[in-house]
């Protein structure tokens, strides 16, 4: 039996680095978002499977948050001075993933394969899947029109105000064959974007149904402190959308599915409201700007997680 995390940008990669500290690698798997893939350049693009593995590697760029530290940009350089497009940044390094998992993917693996393999590469031992080996591509409705995902939040920058958002691809997609669910003893939703990492993945049926209908315990982790999202636009689309940016409303937005909602300490107050949906609710700190912190919120997460079951 193993927990399952379901992880998509930044935030639930940190917590992630936090599980892997407190599990071992046959008592949590990952099961990440490809809502966010696409192919630039020719390069098949896989940012929030490579976020997860550049931070399980202790690889990534903390500061900004995606791709590798110590990156270096003259392929970028070379490529502006050619009139390339050079809207998306891919470093050197980062470039190096991308072109293996193009000569993978064109010797016949899946993207669960090449995971696998990259992972191997990179001394991670925990289990990362792709939410699907079949492609699932996020469309965000705004003012713009319809946005594929990476013209919206790269080349737009999140500016465009959203209307709704639609996952191309989801109907005739099936959920990763590695993932077992039957082995699934609990599954926590890691503090990543409710509506741009999370909703891809329950944007299969399977999954969805699973979530809704398993005797095992649910918990997520809310992305909301004190109003505000610490990284990403999650707030600003909550705006949008005119429901207010509170962790409430994330816990009403996975409405059916949760059992367990984790709070902020500045949240404190919204216990009460979001015990009225039926969920427990654990108060801890959530920030996590140090190892420490992710490991303490991971620790406090699957205790809280264990207790409901
Ligand atoms: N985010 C940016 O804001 N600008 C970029 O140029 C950019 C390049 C990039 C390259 C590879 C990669 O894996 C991620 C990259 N990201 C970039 C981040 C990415 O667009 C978003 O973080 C995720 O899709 C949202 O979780």
């Amino acid at each position: 039996m193993t927990l399952l995390a379901m992880t998509g940008g930044v935030g639930g990669a940190k917590l992630a680095l936090g599980l892997t500290h407190v599990l071992k690698p046959n008592e949590v798997q990952f099961l990440v978002n490809v809502g966010d893939d696409f192919e630039h350049l020719g390069l098949p693009i896989s940012p929030d499977i490579d976020t997860l593995l550049y931070t399980l590697s202790g690889l990534s760029d903390q500061v900004q948050g995606w791709g590798r530290a110590g990156e270096s940009w003259s392929t970028m350089e070379a490529l502006e001075h050619l009139g390339g497009e050079t809207w998306f940044r891919l470093g050197d390094k980062d470039i190096a993933l991308h072109l293996l998992r193009r000569s993978l993917f064109d010797s016949g693996m899946s993207l669960t394969q090449v995971v696998e393999h990259v992972a191997r590469q990179f001394g991670i031992s925990h289990t990362i899947l792709p939410v699907s080996d079949d492609p699932i591509r996020t469309v965000v409705q705004c003012e713009l029109g319809d946005l594929p995902f990476q013209e919206y939040f790269v080349r737009h920058q999140c500016e465009p105000k959203v209307t709704s958002f639609s996952f191309d691809g989801a109907d005739n997609a099936k959920l990763n064959k590695k993932l077992v669910l039957d082995q699934v003893s609990g599954v926590i939703l890691c503090p990543s974007n409710p509506y741009l990492s999370i909703d891809p993945m329950l944007s299969l049926r399977e999954l969805r149904d699973f979530l809704i209908n398993t005797e095992v315990p649910v918990v997520a982790v809310s992305p909301i402190v004190g109003g505000k999202a610490l990284k990403g636009p999650t707030a600003k689309i909550m705006r949008e959308l005119e429901i207010p940016s509170t962790s409430l409303n994330v816990a009403e937005h996975f409405s059916g599915l949760l059992d367990g909602f984790v709070i902020d300490a500045i949240d404190r107050k919204e216990t009460q409201r979001i015990q009225n949906n039926a969920l427990q609710v654990l108060v801890c700190n959530t920030v996590m700007n140090s190892l420490e912190d992710r490991i303490q919120l991971a620790e406090c997460t699957v205790q809280f997680l264990r207790s409901l079951g």
